[in-house]
């Protein structure tokens, strides 16, 4: 598996008999679902692995504003135009709140952005996808964003304060994108031939990609055992997959659409639809650097982050100000 290039310091599940007091003590309070706060004392593996997750989340969502950002323009009327914007904009106030709990563990914000840019640090696979159409719109709302829901709503439960607490807002703002992705799909799927057919192309491509958001499968998971001890993780990345399918699929129906995965069936006895096989190789190059927009996405978030210096400087240079005027004041 690609993983572990931010080395979290551990290579298995710490077990209870090899925990110095500190850890144990550190434990029990986790089961006991106590919350660690920044000032806790926390084991250095638990924080390198937060800030690793932290700042993926962080940059997931601020590259998530890059395919969606691609259809201001062309959006179809002035009404979703003005919901796109407010969409994206909602995206940058997420990777704001996160990058904000990232830094309660004592790394920095310039630093982390360092590391995305520089191509150190990982965000989430999907958004090395084109938006080919309108529709995508749609479906990154619908499903992007459904799926995102599926893996943060147990994140707002999870044993870091400060990260429990920024997911709560994000996931209402996220269940609100959700259905504004449902809403255009609807649209369509009400629309004239073609734009149904727009939707079903949509679909056809976004569909697998979202099912790799959810991560590698159990099997392959390197983090998981630990991060679910720890309880940063409550479900897995099956898991969470899993109840992803189970609630699409009707909605997919409800859209008269057809999901593209010829072995999907509704199975009796586990009471959970059967899904194939993900390609996990595609799943694999993306993470490697080789989706179709990888490149693509890294040189417009460092193009953004070159012309805002000056935005950063004056906002230092007003900040230096107020504070001088304050000090003057003060005397
Ligand atoms: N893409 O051991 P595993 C959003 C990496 S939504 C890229 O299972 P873990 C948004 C993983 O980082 C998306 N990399 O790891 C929505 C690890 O690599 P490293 C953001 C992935 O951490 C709409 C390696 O594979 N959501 O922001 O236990 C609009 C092994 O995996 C992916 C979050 O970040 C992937 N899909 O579980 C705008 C939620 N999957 O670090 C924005 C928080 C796995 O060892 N994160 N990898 O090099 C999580 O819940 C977990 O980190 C994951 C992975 C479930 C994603």
């Amino acid at each position: 598996m690609y993983a572990q290039m931010v080395d979290t310091g551990l290579k298995q599940v710490a077990e209870a008999t090899g925990m110095s007091p500190e850890e144990s003590a550190f434990q029990a309070r986790v089961d006991a679902d106590v919350k660690v706060e920044p000032k806790d004392w926390m084991p250095e593996a638990y924080r390198r692995t937060l800030v690793r997750q932290i700042q993926q989340h962080a940059h997931s969502e601020i590259v998530g504003m890059l395919p969606e950002g691609n259809w201001v323009t062309r959006a179809p009327s002035l009404k979703r135009k003005a919901i796109l914007m407010a969409k994206i904009q909602d995206e940058g106030g997420h990777g704001l709140y996160l990058y904000s709990a990232a830094e309660t563990l004592g790394v920095s914000r310039d630093n982390l952005i360092d590391d995305l840019h520089a191509g150190r640090s990982k965000y989430s696979s999907i958004f090395n996808y084109p938006t080919l159409n309108w529709a995508d719109i749609g479906a990154i709302g619908w499903l992007v964003d459904g799926a995102a829901i599926m893996n943060q709503i147990p994140l707002c439960r999870c044993s870091y304060g400060p990260y429990a607490r920024a997911m709560v807002r994000i996931c209402k703002e996220e269940s609100f994108h959700q259905r504004q992705g449902f809403d255009i799909m609807l649209a369509m799927c009400r629309g004239t031939p073609e734009q149904k057919a727009m939707a079903q192309d949509s679909l056809d491509r976004w569909w697998w990609p979202s099912l790799m958001m959810f991560g590698p499968s159990d099997a392959e998971s390197v983090h998981s055992a630990q991060s679910m001890r720890w309880k940063i993780k409550l479900l897995s990345n099956d898991e969470l997959r899993q109840r992803f399918v189970d609630q699409t699929v009707p909605q997919a129906e409800f859209l008269g659409l057809r999901v593209p995965d010829p072995e999907l069936r509704w199975n009796d006895e586990r009471g959970h639809y059967d899904v194939g096989t993900i390609d996990w190789k595609e799943f694999q190059d993306v993470l490697r650097g080789h989706g179709p927009c990888n490149r693509d996405r890294i040189r417009t978030r460092t193009k953004a982050w070159e012309d805002g210096e000056w935005v950063r400087e004056a906002a230092v240079a007003h900040a230096r100000k107020r504070a001088e005027r304050a000090a003057r004041a003060a005397a």
